[in-house]
Parts: C-alpha cells; sequence; structure tokens
C-alpha cells in the first residue's frame, strides 16, 4: 500500500521552494503527498526578490483538520517546514489527530540561513518552533537554525565532530529522537550532513560545490521525507538527498536564481527508489 504524507508548509506561487518543491519531489519517491499550505505568498522572502505579498490562512486549518476528521482521512506521517507562528497550534493539532497509529513526524525548521532568521520572523520565534521539533521523529535544522534552537548564537561554527556532537545532543533534548543537520564540514572542500539517532553520530559529505542556491533545504527536506516513507534508514535518506541536492545545484542554469532546477533530478530520484528496500 504506497504511503500517504502529509506536507504543511507555505505555498509560494513563484520561487521552486515550500509546497511547490515537496508536491514533485515526495510523489517522485513513490509516496502520496497531501498538502495543507497554512500561507500563500507571492514568492519566497530571499532576496532576490525584493517584495512579497502573504495571505495567513491560519483560520482555515481546524477547519481542513475538522473535515478531514469528519471524513476519517489520516496520513502515515507528517512533514512540516516554512510555517509562522500562528500555524504552530493548528499544526501540532492536526499531527494530535489525523495521524495513523504510529505517524511519522519530520520537521523541517525552515527559518534561518547564513547566521540569519529569515525576514518576517520575530527573533523569539525560534522558541515557537522548538515546540514543533519537541515531539518529531526527525528534525532537520541547517546550522544555522540548529544554533538558534539551542540559544547559541546564530553564525556559531561548529567545525569539529565534537562541537556537533554537543550541538546534536542538545537539540536531542528539545524532544527530536533522530537529528539530522545540514551544513555540516569539518574541511573547506566538503560539505556534509550529520544524522543521529540519540546514540550514533553518522556522518557523510559531497564535493562542496561553487555555488550556493536557493531552496535547497526544501529539497532536501522532501527526498529525506520520501525516502523514510519508502523504509530506507535515515543515514541512507540524508545521503540520498545530499546526492539529488548536489545534481539539482550542478543542472541549474546561472542565470536562474530563484530556485534550483530540482525537476532535472527527478529521473535519478525515481531510480534511486525504484525498488523496494
Ligand atoms: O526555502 C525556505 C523558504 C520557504 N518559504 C518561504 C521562504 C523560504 C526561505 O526564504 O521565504 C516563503
Amino acid at each position: 500500500m504506497m504511503k500517504r504524507l502529509l506536507t504543511i508548509q507555505d505555498l509560494s506561487c513563484v520561487g521552486q521552494c515550500s509546497t511547490t518543491v515537496a508536491l514533485p519531489l515526495v510523489s517522485a519517491c513513490g509516496v502520496e503527498c497531501a498538502v495543507m499550505p497554512p500561507a500563500i505568498l507571492s514568492n519566497h522572502t530571499a532576496p532576490c526578490f525584493s517584495d512579497w505579498t502573504l495571505r495567513d490562512l491560519a483560520e482555515d486549518l481546524p477547519k481542513i483538520e475538522a473535515m478531514w476528521l469528519k471524513q476519517g482521512v489520516k496520513f502515515d506521517a507528517f512533514y512540516t517546514g516554512y510555517v509562522c507562528e500562528s500555524h504552530i497550534d493548528p499544526i501540532l493539532s492536526v499531527m494530535g489527530s489525523c495521524g495513523k497509529p504510529g505517524a511519522v513526524r519530520i520537521v523541517d525548521p525552515a527559518m534561518a540561513d547564513d547566521g540569519k532568521l529569515y525576514p518576517g520572523f520575530a527573533p523569539d520565534f525560534p522558541g515557537k518552533m522548538a515546540r514543533l521539533c519537541a515531539g518529531a521523529d526527525y528534525i532537520l535544522p541547517n546550522m544555522t537554525e540548529a544554533a538558534l534552537l539551542v540559544g547559541d548564537k546564530p553564525g556559531t561554527a561548529y567545525d569539529s565532530p565534537e562541537k556537533i556532537e554537543d550541538v546534536v545532543r542538545r537539540l536531542h533534548a528539545l524532544g527530536a529522537k533522530n537529528v539530522v543537520l545540514t551544513g555540516v564540514s569539518f574541511r573547506p572542500d566538503e560539505l556534509g550532513t550529520a544524522v543521529s539517532d540519540g546514540t550514533t553520530v553518522s556522518y557523510d559529505f559531497n564535493q562542496r560545490l561553487a555555488r550556493s542556491a536557493h531552496g535547497t533545504g526544501d529539497i532536501f527536506a522532501s527526498v529525506f521525507s520520501g525516502a523514510v516513507l519508502r523504509d530506507r534508514s535515515a543515514a541512507a535518506a540524508a545521503a540520498l538527498a545530499a546526492d539529488i541536492v548536489c545534481e539539482a545545484i550542478g543542472a541549474t542554469e546561472p542565470e536562474h536564481i530563484f530556485g534550483v532546477s530540482f525537476e532535472k533530478a527527478i529521473p535519478s530520484l525515481v531510480r534511486a527508489l525504484s525498488r523496494e528496500s
């Protein structure tokens, strides 16, 4: 039976992030992808756009949840991404009421990068996001998000296994079962992930690419979620997700600046997950 995942993150109409990335990539993994967009934006908020509109749909979320409850709609997993403060309680509610027994909770605390909170988030937002992380089976922070979640200065360099393992331990202390840290680097030419189940930390590295790009965290989280639901281990899912991010960045024309051309990596993703685990 194909698994059904609900992704809860904004719908940015233009810009290749959030829901417009999750829907095709989770589907390409062979997992049914339902959506609950808690806000609609004209485009994402990164500096390649000068402004944006945001329609907050927080009031609609309990009504959607009630309609699903009435009809017995249930999910095998939840994957949350960029959300606002007004969405945290409705999300916790839908995860509590619409999950099948043992439903997996994957939380990408998408709120910051490069040492800074995204524009539009108040300085106390990381504390609100920590509430989502507390009940998660997997959290997928980048380095800036990890620092904000544990109360370190954003921009803190976790540049040795000891420092990574210390921040990972403090992330587990928030209540997350498994921690998948992205943006890990001990050498200038490599970039990778650290995956922890609370006992063991494993690392995976790729060659650092010359170009960084917007929306790659959403590609990573979408592929990770799809692969976990296809019964891959967290380490295997993280390694596949990183490979797909690298392929997508490599396939993106230099003048394509709003996101990356993840579409070109879909054939590799389908091939990688074409067999049962
Ligand atoms: O990719 C993360 C993301 C998602 N959604 C919106 C964003 C961002 C990052 O800037 O602005 C609206």
